[in-house]
């Protein structure tokens, strides 16, 4: 059975949660602990996810660390019809683009921003809250007309943008100024099998 090294908290061990009830693929849940601010891990976890980070994907001997290859490995995987994972160019770029969009803005923004007003961690809030508005705007632009991030369908860019986006409350930013953005929050929660987290 499938692996997945993760914390309830984590938003980017639950975009792999997300996608894993979406798909219905069952798997193992193992916690990994925080000491001093950092994940508990030994030196057997640094042998599976070098960076120390969570989430990590174990299969078989096979293993998997960073939220988007997990995703897009799950997706190619155990959606035979690639669905999630377009296999069409176009939208497999599209969808690509939207995951580095998770990577970048989203991250640098939503991310950061709920870990140093929810969290308590050190950081510049004005300066995440400034990049979590960039984010939310290039988000508002595609989901003000449509309603989903690739034409055609949900694919692991809504999974991978939607956890921090629908935690952006604990970073304090409001999410009124984008309607799109809104409704495309409560499309994703609608999805069969759809899975929360704290928070969402
Ligand atoms: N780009 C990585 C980021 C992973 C990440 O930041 N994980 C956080 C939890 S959400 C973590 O493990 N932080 C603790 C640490 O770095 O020690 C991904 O998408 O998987």
């Amino acid at each position: 059975m499938l692996k997945l090294y993760d914390r309830e908290g984590s938003g980017n061990a639950y975009k792999v949660r997300l996608l894993l009830a979406l798909l219905d693929v069952p798997y193992e849940r193992i916690p990994v602990g925080i000491r001093d601010g950092r994940n508990d891990v030994d030196a057997a976890y640094l042998a599976l996810n070098p960076r120390g980070q969570i989430p990590t994907l174990v299969d078989g001997d096979d293993h998997l660390w960073g939220s988007t290859a997990i995703l897009a490995f799950l997706a190619a995987r155990h959606d035979p019809a690639r669905t999630w994972l377009p296999q069409d160019p176009l939208r497999l770029g599209k969808t690509m683009q939207w995951l580095e969009l998770a990577q970048n803005e989203v991250a640098d923004g939503l991310f950061r921003s709920r870990m140093i007003a929810h969290m308590g961690r050190p950081g510049d809030l004005d300066a995440a809250h400034a990049q979590a508005a960039a984010a939310l705007r290039v988000l508002e632009g595609r989901l003000a007309q449509a309603d989903w991030l690739t034409d055609g369908g949900p694919t692991v860019a809504d999974v991978a943008c939607f956890p921090y986006v629908a935690l952006a409350h604990q970073g304090r930013v409001d999410l009124a100024p984008y309607p799109g953005v809104q409704r495309w929050v409560a499309r994703v929660k609608a999805l069969p099998r759809f899975v929360g987290m704290p928070g969402v």
